[in-house]
């Protein structure tokens, strides 16, 4: 039959730029060209499209010039804007998009973190155009990003957690002795404050005192309007890979190993010292309830296609606690996703056919759904 076109999201304007750049050259290297016709599809760091072969080496010059100074434009862009530098007049409209990702291409992958990639933003501009997309749908992704609601909906089907205090920004700034004594009164030192939103480890801090704790949230408070303060356990780091519809099969275990204090942002992205164990070593006990609990927590936020789902088991009691679940896990060939299928028996060019294939199927389904409503008779 004829090869599929599959268009490559990736680059973007947030932190992670380079993780992104990584990943997709993972996956285009990955899809195999029997099968596939590839189309990358990139954001430079301003937000404009680039498209075509010049896309990575473009992506990755404009870096360059960056740093010396210039600002070189690239050759082949499409002038609009992801974001909000330019007027609206000239970039907001549909049409503005590349005509590549609305006309040529049958399934989309996006590979970009945080703000246009695992937000839903990328999946609702997809989902405008009718074009099917790997990965989770605009509600799981948004859903997926936002630390409270994704605890809110873990809550509400019994998953296991650990304790916390969300809070926003503004409820900090008007009281905050309040919201320490209230973090005192349902916390123990240490504790963990993060930021509700970010896709990664910024403005993420472990703190043993109240001192501590105002200035990490003083901290997390400039990352985003919402925060969260979690209890520190002695734990151990367990993940999972889920990938399906609406029959999601769940990975072998892996167990991570971390480095420094915590797996913070260097150990997560900057290559760090941390160890994966695949297959973790669990318990009968524990094993079925990782992987009851990860389909649980799968279903929770409505997800599709695949997520990681990051679990805790405390040393003192052995409670296996659902962290959280990560709609875009890392998805280099090296990353903790693709290893764990890898262990499971599936191959990172095999993982990808069957996310392409869930990506189609997913679509077909939306389409049999009515969106006209018509009086019966
Ligand atoms: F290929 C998938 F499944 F669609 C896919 C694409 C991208 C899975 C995971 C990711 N991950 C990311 O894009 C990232 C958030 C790690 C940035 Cl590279």
């Amino acid at each position: 039959g004829k090869r599929m076109k599959v268009g490559v999201i990736f680059g973007g304007k947030s932190g992670e730029h380079e993780v992104s750049l990584q990943s997709a050259k993972s996956v285009m290297d990955a899809l195999d060209p029997l099968q596939y016709t590839i189309v990358p599809i990139g954001i430079t760091r301003d937000g404009r499209w680039q498209v075509g072969k010049g896309a990575i080496k473009a992506l990755e010059t404009a870096k360059v010039a960056e740093s010396k100074g210039t600002t070189q434009s690239p050759k082949n862009y499409i002038n609009s804007t992801v974001g909000g530098l330019t007027p609206a007049s000239t970039t907001r409209s549909v049409d503005m998009l590349p005509p590549a990702l609305v006309n040529e291409i049958d399934v989309a992958i996006p590979v970009l973190h945080g703000t246009y990639g695992e937000d839903g933003s990328i999946q609702g501009l997809l989902e405008l155009v009718g074009v099917p997309y790997v990965g989770a749908g605009i509600l799981a992704s948004a859903v997926g990003l936002d630390k409270i609601v994704m605890k809110q909906m873990f809550a509400a089907v019994g998953i296991p957690q650990v304790r916390y205090v969300a809070f926003t920004r503004s409820q900090w700034r008007t009281n905050p002795e309040e919201l320490l004594d209230l973090v005192e009164r349902q916390l123990a030192y240490p504790c963990f404050v993060k930021p509700a939103n970010l896709g990664s480890s910024v403005g993420i801090s472990k703190v043993k005192s109240r001192e501590q704790l105002a200035e990490a949230i003083a901290l997390a408070a400039q990352y985003d309007r919402k925060m969260i303060v979690e209890q520190g356990l002695d734990v151990r780091e367990i993940e999972v890979a889920v990938l399906g519809n609406d029959r999601p099969m769940v990975s072998v275990a892996g167990e991570i190993i971390p480095s420094n204090e915590f797996y913070d942002y260097e150990a997560k992205y900057v290559g760090g010292h941390s160890k994966l164990i695949i297959p973790a070593e669990l318990s009968d006990e524990q094993r079925e309830k990782v992987e009851h609990y990860a389909v649980a927590a799968f279903q929770a936020i409505d997800c599709s296609g695949l997520a990681r789902v990051d679990f805790f088991i405390e040393r003192a009691t052995g409670r296996v606690l659902v962290n959280e679940i990560n709609t875009m896990p890392g998805f280099t060939r090296y990353s903790m996703y693709p290893k764990l299928w890898e262990a499971s028996g599936m191959s990172y060019g095999k993982l990808l056919d069957h996310l392409i294939q869930l990506a189609l199927e997913r679509h077909a389904e939306r389409e049999q759904t009515v969106h006209t409503y018509e009086k019966h008779d």
